[in-house]
């Protein structure tokens, strides 16, 4: 307990002291000029290997691994810890101010997409893959999706912000949220008991959505100590599934674009062609600078 009373009227008159507190404001818009860079392929996605980022460099990942050659892109990091999202460039895209961002420069006029499950949906539909078109398999995919999209800001900005990044341990607000992280997990186990994936016997964007947060806690990925504490060994097909789709090839390569902490041969700053992943991870390239590394596992 502490003795704060809130006053009548908010203002921003402190920073929080938490993790990102010098980046969060109450404000949107740009505080910034900054054009994005643009690469050579239909595609240019702007990200962070946050779960959210890593959502679409996996799409992008899986459909390259079934042949879309179409489905070529250039990756570039969106430094969040250092502001990058409020630069105008990117507000232009994404007036939200979050990872992950598209732009499709694949036809006349440059097409704008922004919120991962849009951008999921946007590819799903462009390429006829990973969203059936019609029927109940359709709608339990998109239901999945809605519900990742709903759920995960429980498990991140509630549980994740507690327990890892908030300025002081708080009992009320880590019990509120592990206990509501833990019936999410709950959520899935008993689906996937009775399906291989999340929307049934097929591999789709709902699994896409979920594996990077979900499956991220269940491997021990995210917020450290947080598998332990929330035991999620206990949910045995939540780790089975995670532990399938963390071996899928597009998966091991889609996690790490725009990484920029973490080991080395796991981080692969820009992503601009299929070599990249044997070529540019920060092992191969000269020493880490490491007023690049910033966070990126999930704020
Ligand atoms: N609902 C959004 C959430 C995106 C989001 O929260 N992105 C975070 C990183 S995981 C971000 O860019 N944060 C920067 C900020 O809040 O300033 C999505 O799924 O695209």
């Amino acid at each position: 307990m502490n003795d704060y009373v809130p006053p009548e009227v908010w203002t921003w008159d402190q920073p929080s002291g938490g993790q990102f507190a010098n980046v969060n404001r109450p404000i949107a818009g740009a505080t910034h000029d900054r054009d994005l860079p643009i690469g050579k392929h239909p595609f240019q996605l702007y990200s962070l290997a946050t779960p959210n980022g890593q959502k679409v460099a996996i799409m992008f990942e899986e459909l390259l691994e079934k042949g879309h050659k179409d489905a070529e892109y250039d990756a570039w990091p969106i430094r969040i810890g250092e502001g990058d999202q409020f630069g105008s460039g990117f507000v232009e895209i994404n007036p939200n101010s979050k990872i992950p961002a598209l732009v499709d420069r694949s036809g006349p006029e440059p097409i704008r997409v922004f919120e991962s499950g849009a951008i999921l949906v946007y590819l799903a539909e462009k390429f006829g893959e990973f969203l059936p078109s019609s029927g109940p398999a359709r709608a339990q995919t998109l239901s999945w999706l809605f519900w990742q999209m709903g759920s995960a800001p429980f498990l991140g900005g509630g549980f994740g912000h507690f327990f890892a990044y908030a300025p002081q341990k708080i009992e009320y607000a880590i019990n509120r949220y592990a206990m509501e992280a833990k019936r999410q997990l709950d959520v899935l186990n008993r689906r996937l008991a009775e399906n291989e994936y999340v929307a049934g016997p097929d591999y789709t964007i709902a699994d896409i959505a979920i594996w990077p947060w979900y499956g991220g806690i269940a491997l021990g990925r995210s917020y450290e100590g947080a598998d332990l504490f929330l035991a999620t060994h206990e949910y045995e097909h939540v780790m089975r599934w995670a532990r399938q789709i963390d071996a899928r090839p597009a998966v091991k390569r889609g996690r790490i674009v725009n990484k920029m902490s973490g080991d080395p041969s796991e981080q692969l700053h820009e992503r601009h062609d299929a070599s990249d992943f044997e070529l540019r991870t920060q092992d191969k390239l000269t020493p880490v600078d490491e007023t690049e590394a910033v966070k990126d596992d999930a704020i």
